[in-house]
């Protein structure tokens, strides 16, 4: 058994939970937050079949797609020194950041 993680962002995260139920495939939405851009992002833990992981990935790739993003200065003063960004840049974020995990145990009580 294979745990996948995937940091979606909140604009796909419904459509992905969509597919995924339409799929008969389990998942557990958590609302997290990017390190770097500080956005709200989605990430999923979904726990699956050896033999199912392709098809999970095929369907986070079909409900997600990356988007430009433009980073805003971020003043010293609200922000910590190291995710300083001194004038505004254009980042690709996304589609997916996807994690697949050996799963050692999975039980349900
Ligand atoms: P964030 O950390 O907010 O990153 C958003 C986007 O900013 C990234 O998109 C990337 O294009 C850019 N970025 C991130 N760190 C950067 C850096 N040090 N320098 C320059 N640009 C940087 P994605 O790579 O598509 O990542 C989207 C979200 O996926 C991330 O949001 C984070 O929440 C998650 N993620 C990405 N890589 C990860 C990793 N190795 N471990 C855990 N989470 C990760």
């Amino acid at each position: 058994m294979k745990l996948v993680v995937a940091v979606v962002q909140d604009k796909d995260s419904s459509k992905l939970a969509q597919n995924l139920v339409n799929a008969n495939i389990r998942a557990t939405k958590l609302a997290s937050t990017g390190g770097f851009l500080h956005a709200g992002n989605t990430t999923f833990l979904i726990g699956t079949d050896d033999d199912k992981v392709d098809e999970v990935k095929h369907i986070i790739q079909q409900s997600c797609k990356a988007r430009e993003q433009v980073v805003a200065p971020m003043s010293p003063m609200g922000a910590s020194m190291e995710s300083y960004i001194p004038y505004p840049v254009n980042v690709s974020v996304g589609g997916a950041t996807v994690f697949v995990l050996d799963i050692e145990q999975f039980d349900q009580f």
